[in-house]
């Protein structure tokens, strides 16, 4: 059996950095990357065997833990149906119309294979329905690998300093408009300057690649107000707080509706899927119906809908899952914060619902220069001291960590045990 070391030697000869997404390098935490044979609940094993309690969660999607059964039988009973057709199958109507019951903005809704892809393609739709061509982006935010969107991006962009990704020209940067997060001056500003020409405004609702950073009071409503006073579009991107902060995600949770949302992670219940939707008028405007070409061999892939289906109706039908999370999430960050006052070490402990992040720093954190304060060299240390002691955290300061229905109250309390040690470890 190959260590985890031998492995991401043997993947550096055959794959760029030995990996299929960066963030997975833990290049920013430094160590090998560890890899992974099994999950099951909250708990991971790696190909050597050692087992650890998990707040990766697949980034996000694994809100019912690894391996959940109902997903995997879902799966399998698919699988074994045929694993595509390239055509249209009921499944699809299902997890549309289930979509479209808990998002109110959502009257029609497009399957895609990824976030990104979902949200290159409602960009699309957002220049298509307006004939505009500038985008309002915020510093920060990540909304995947879109050429026009890899402009001061967060997740695994931030994490290597290149914010702005080599490959995008700069006819394509020159029409998106950056701005600092929860800053509604700047918003004013940009629509003052550009309105007529903006399509669209696009936003995490909750920012987690920067690390979480919540939107702070009316920033959501005003950022709203001011896109569709100029008739831009409005477009929440909800991949990572869909169905993660509140069945209806974060538009629930703060009672702003967009006019286009885009989802993914926990719809495709730990399979490639995302989706976009919005108002009728503005979706009818995708081919076949209207002018905007959007399209995938592989959308709607059944057994990723059958994945999906079976997570979300979980998830509708126990509501009182998302009370669940809320008290493990909040046990987990008081222990985390308890353990930092008591190690001497500053913390500023982020939290929305079951995605949280300790920042490395006094805070508070409202945007990305602020996120960029933490003390990152620590956080290496923290999490290469978590890693030895068990547990499994994203390999990043600016990325969210998730807690999922699979975690009990004793595994929160052992990560905030191996959390009291490693942070007087790392405290020096
Ligand atoms: N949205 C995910 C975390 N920020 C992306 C994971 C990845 O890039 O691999």
């Amino acid at each position: 059996m190959a260590t985890n070391h031998e492995a991401f030697d043997e993947a550096r000869q055959f794959i760029p950095g030995g990996v299929n997404s960066p963030v997975r390098a833990f290049r920013a935490v430094g160590g090998t990357p560890v890899f992974f044979a099994s999950g099951f609940g909250c708990k991971v094993t790696d190909i050597e065997g050692r087992e650890y309690i998990d707040y990766v969660g697949s980034w996000g999607p694994h809100i019912l833990g690894h391996a959940q059964e109902k997903i995997v039988n879902a799966i399998a009973r698919a699988a074994r149906a045929s694993t595509s057709f390239g055509a249209p199958t009921v499944s699809e109507t299902a997890l549309a119309k289930a979509i479209i019951e808990d998002y109110p903005n959502c009257e029609r809704v497009r399957l895609t294979n990824s976030g990104t892809e979902a949200v290159m393609s409602a960009l699309r739709l957002a220049r298509g329905f307006t004939h505009r061509s500038k985008i309002v982006k915020f510093a920060g935010c990540y909304h995947g690998h879109v050429d026009s969107l890899l402009v001061a991006a967060g997740s695994g962009a931030l994490t290597f300093g290149s914010p702005d990704s080599g490959g995008v020209t700069p006819a394509v940067a020159q029409d998106t408009i950056v701005l600092p997060y929860n800053d509604v001056d700047a918003v004013e500003r940009a629509f003052a300057q550009w309105g007529a020409e903006i399509a669209c405004t696009i936003l995490e609702p909750v920012a987690g690649n920067m690390g979480v950073v919540l939107p702070v009071r009316g920033f959501l409503e005003s950022v709203a107000a001011i896109t569709r006073e100029s008739g831009a579009l409005f477009i929440m991107d909800e991949v990572m707080t869909g169905y993660r902060v509140a069945l209806g995600g974060a538009q629930q949770l703060f009672n702003v509706l967009p006019d286009l949302t885009v989802l993914g992670k926990i719809i495709g219940g730990g399979m490639p899927l995302a989706a976009f939707g919005g108002r009728a008028e503005i979706m009818d405007q995708l081919a076949p119906l209207g002018p905007v070409y959007q399209a995938g061999t592989l959308s709607g892939n059944p057994v990723a809908v059958s994945a999906g289906l079976a997570a979300l109706t979980q998830l509708r039908s126990h509501r009182e899952i998302y009370a669940r999370l809320e008290v493990l999430s909040a046990r987990l960050a008081a222990g985390l914060s308890d353990a930092a006052e008591a190690a001497g070490v500053p913390i500023y402990l982020a939290r929305c619902g079951s995605m949280l992040t300790p920042f490395f720093q006094q805070g508070p954190v409202r945007n990305l220069d602020h996120a960029k304060k933490s003390d990152t060299a620590r956080f290496s240390r923290f999490h290469a001291a978590m890693l030895k002691r068990g547990v499994y955290l994203p390999p990043s300061q600016f990325e969210a960590w998730f807690v999922s229905n699979a975690h009990t109250f004793k595994d929160i309390d052992a990560t905030v045990d191996a959390a009291r040690e490693s942070l007087v470890e790392c405290a020096a």
